[in-house]
């Protein structure tokens, strides 16, 4: 089964998207998501002026093959930009292969391991009042694990909160905004948000939170230890992790469950996390982790360790990574939870799927391959507009992490 073509299609449906559409001489078709937010036009170039030329003529069959050629054949390896575009073909030829043996992409993983995927939404206010009302929204929504954000007294903005209680998106500039940051005023208010939701809520329900990487370890050790009365579910991306053995200092100083990784483009990122048994779960996704033929081996590497995952799922990774995401998760014996945003009408309308939202869990469908597509046509009516990712600033002016 040779590839005789392959495209790069860019479409803007409310935020950018990057998808590669391969073509093989039986007719068969096969999508994966290129989306880096906020530096789009980078992978799509990868795709288009790097790998694409080297694609056409391979037999699709070869997953295997084809990935090493790309990962060792560059010279240059990891990276995000790199591991995107190798994940967007890898997923591509995933669902041609799923196509061809006309099965759901889980049975070629291995098969069903769970009837649904346990998802958790989130829900953020401007105050501690508005997040409960909106947690209280999604417990009535069915959802059994929801991620909670309040905006920060004495900071004009918060990352995780949003105007838009339904649609989050981050990147919203033709240049990048400028925020302000102060770590002391956050670590006092988010004790308070846990203990209220807890005294209103109960402990039902699972309750995670994301710092999105703006503590240092012993700050994140002090955050983990205050909330330990409130039993989250995890504290997702306390710190940066760069260097993975600075998680020995927060880990040993709190019970609360680690999660990090939506960064991260390869296994060599999280080896020493995961093998020291610092991280509870890995959120190393398949769009930005090399693909499905990737993310096994980080997925059966983690549960050696007792680590499961928590595959990150924002607006900015497209329906088709969520599609393949879920073929994943309903597959994985190691599975945690999965993030889901919902995606606007508009990006739905671009992207046909089947999977759907049933009391707390996202469910897939039979449909042969991944079960997501995309109208060419509809994605035609939306162009690529430059849109980046917000930075943070300390208060007297020092560029900091957002
Ligand atoms: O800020 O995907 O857990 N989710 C997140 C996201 C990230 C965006 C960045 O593109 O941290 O909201
Ligand atoms: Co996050």
């Amino acid at each position: 089964m040779k590839i005789i073509d392959a495209k790069v299609i860019v479409t803007c449906p409310g935020r950018n998207f990057v998808t590669i559409k391969i073509t093989t001489d039986q007719g068969l078709y096969g999508i994966g998501d290129a989306t880096l937010n906020g530096r789009e036009l980078a992978v799509a170039s990868y795709l288009q002026d790097h790998l694409i030329p080297c694609l056409i003529g391979r037999d699709a069959s070869r997953i295997e093959d084809i990935w090493q050629f790309f990962y060792r054949g560059a010279y240059w390896r990891r990276g995000p930009v790199g591991m995107t575009a190798i994940a967007a073909i890898d997923v591509a030829l995933w669902d041609i292969k799923a196509k061809a043996a006309n099965m759901p992409l889980y049975q070629l993983l291995g098969g069903r391991s769970r009837d649904g995927v346990m998802v958790y939404g989130h829900a953020n206010g401007r105050d501690i009042a508005e997040t409960v009302a909106e947690v209280g929204r999604y417990i009535d929504m069915g959802y059994k694990a929801i991620r909670a954000q309040t905006g920060v007294p004495g900071l004009a903005s918060t990352y995780g909160v949003s105007g838009d209680k339904m649609y989050y998106e981050p990147a919203d500039g033709n240049l990048p905004t400028e925020n302000l940051w102060s770590t002391s005023k956050y670590l006092n208010s988010v004790p308070k948000l846990f203990e209220t939701l807890r005294d209103t809520y109960g402990f039902d329900h699972h309750l995670l939170h994301d710092t999105h990487h703006r503590l240092t370890p012993i700050e994140a050790a002090q955050l983990g230890k205050s909330l330990e009365p409130y039993k989250l579910f995890w504290l997702e991306d306390a710190v940066p992790a760069e260097l993975q053995e600075g998680f020995r200092l927060f880990r040993q100083h709190t019970t609360t469950p680690i999660a990090v990784g939506e960064v991260f483009s390869s296994i060599h990122d999280c080896q020493q996390l995961i093998s020291e048994q610092l991280i509870d779960y890995i959120r190393t996704t398949i769009v930005h982790g090399g693909g499905i033929t990737h993310l096994r081996r980080i997925a059966h590497l983690a549960e050696l360790y007792h680590v499961r995952t928590g595959f990150h799922g924002a607006t900015d990774l497209s329906p088709v990574t969520m599609g393949a995401a879920l073929h994943f998760d309903t597959w994985v014996p190691n599975f945690g939870i999965q993030e889901y945003m919902r995606h606007t009408p508009e990006t739905d309308e671009v992207f046909p799927h089947d999977y759907h939202f049933d009391n707390g869990y996202l469910k897939i469908g039979e449909t042969p391959g991944h079960g997501v597509d995309i109208d060419e046509a509809k994605a035609a009516k939306y162009p690529y507009q430059r849109a980046y990712l917000p930075v943070n600033r300390l208060e007297d002016g020092t560029m900091f992490n957002w």
